[in-house]
């Protein structure tokens, strides 16, 4: 589903009740019973035992917090987190249940546009939401989002002053989100399906590729996806084109919008998930992707004893930005909201999901405690040289509209 339809049937849908899980995404709920309570097994046939049981249980309840927990828990012990699909290590989330006893309800997004939908018309029933940062920042100027509440954060102090400084430029004092995961929009490609293809001197360094009929025709006998995200998109094209991929003149995204027609033509599909997946199988051999998806998709592959899946950023440039954690304006558990951001920040925590995930995170404390193998990818971490040709781009809301339009015709014209 295209995320025009994506948003679209959500528009049309009746409003989502005040819960917003969903049983197939929703995490496993780990409240202890008096069943796995061994203390409590030998007493259970008494009254006096269930009552003891009882008392046990809400003593573990209330175990001390850890020593960086600032705040109580609200008194309804449950979250509810809307976040990118293959964006975290479950076992994370059973850790926070277990030591907070807040239950974490987890749903799962690919689209910014779908998320801003659902804030947009109102009660999310979200606490926690993860909007690239150019949508955070939109959302926090319409009054959508609580301003953090510092004090409750101390976790703060392991953020990389240099990347938090930057990303204050586009949300002012860091004041509604903490960066989740860095990331960057490049071509990943199974390199013996595209050898075999196009021949073993054949080069994905260029997006150009993704604009050359005569390449496209080959490439589609083994499959060929892209993202389906707007920006992504018409600013990466914008890049290949040499324009600005910031620009606001119209005509600039409706020449892009023109050259990602004949992309249109060729690919299998325009979806932002599901292409990680069908690279790991050999089922398509070339995507528009996002850093850490490649990589997981190479760490699939390989697992499966198939081909590696290699990542680059195109010689023209690339796109990169951070996805944030901010909590929602209409939260009603703003404080286990503030206990898994400052969770999240726990340098060994964010480490432990970003070698599971394979993004780079903005926690200057992690570094040393992941796996070298992905602080030294170059694909996840880059070097001087690759971030000169990145760029970080923050539509203003009109542009944002144009690419939506231009985003619309380009799907309706494609042959998906
Ligand atoms: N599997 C996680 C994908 C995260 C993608 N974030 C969107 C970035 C948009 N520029």
């Amino acid at each position: 589903m295209t995320i025009l339809a994506s948003v679209l049937s959500f528009l049309s849908s009746p409003r989502k009740p005040r819960t917003p899980r969903d049983a197939s995404t929703a995490a496993a709920t780990t409240a202890p019973t008096c069943n796995s309570c061994p203390q409590c097994f030998a007493r259970t046939l008494s009254l006096v035992g269930g009552a003891l049981c009882s008392l046990l249980l809400s003593t573990s309840a209330l175990a001390a917090p850890a020593e960086d927990q600032v705040v109580a828990p609200d008194a309804d012990k449950n979250l509810f987190v809307y976040n990118w699909s293959d964006y975290i290590d479950p076992q994370v989330l059973k850790d926070f249940e277990k030591e907070t006893g807040i239950t974490v309800h987890y749903d799962l997004m690919d689209s910014n546009e779908v998320l801003e939908a659902k804030l947009m018309v109102g009660s999310s029933g979200y606490d926690i939401i993860a909007p690239s940062i150019h949508v955070l920042k939109r959302l926090g100027d319409a009054g959508l989002l609580l301003p953090l509440d510092k004090s409750k954060l101390p976790n703060l102090k392991h953020l990389d002053p240099q990347k938090m400084a930057k990303i204050a430029l586009i949300d002012k004092d860091n004041r509604y989100g903490i960066p989740y995961m860095e990331l960057s929009t490049g071509i990943a490609y199974n390199t013996r399906k595209v050898a075999e293809i196009m021949g073993p001197d054949f080069k994905v360094d260029s997006w150009r590729i993704l604009f050359d009929e005569n390449v496209l025709k080959k490439l589609s006998q083994c499959g060929i996806t892209a993202l389906d995200s707007p920006s992504d998109m018409l600013c990466s094209t914008l890049i290949y084109m040499g324009r600005d991929p910031e620009s606001t003149k119209a005509q600039d995204y409706e020449d892009a919008g023109e050259k990602l027609k004949i992309l249109g033509r060729y690919v299998r599909y325009f979806h932002s998930s599901q292409y990680a997946n069908d690279l790991a199988s050999g089922d398509v051999c070339i995507s528009v992707a996002w850093a850490g998806d490649a990589q997981l998709a190479n760490q699939r592959s390989l697992e499966a004893g198939l081909d590696p899946i290699a990542y680059v950023i195109p010689q023209e440039g690339a796109l990169m930005g951070y996805d944030m954690l901010a909590i929602t304006k209409t939260s009603t558990h703003p404080n286990n909201a503030h206990i898994f951001l400052n969770y999240i920040m726990r340098p060994e925590v964010i480490a432990k999901i970003s070698d599971y995930i394979r993004y780079a995170n903005a926690n200057k404390d992690a570094t040393a405690l992941m796996n070298p193998e992905i602080t030294s990818n170059k694909g996840i971490y880059y070097d001087e040289q690759t971030l000169q040709r990145m760029h970080i781009v923050v539509p203003p809301a009109e542009v944002e509209r144009i690419m939506t339009r231009t985003w619309n015709n380009v799907i309706s014209s494609s042959a998906q």
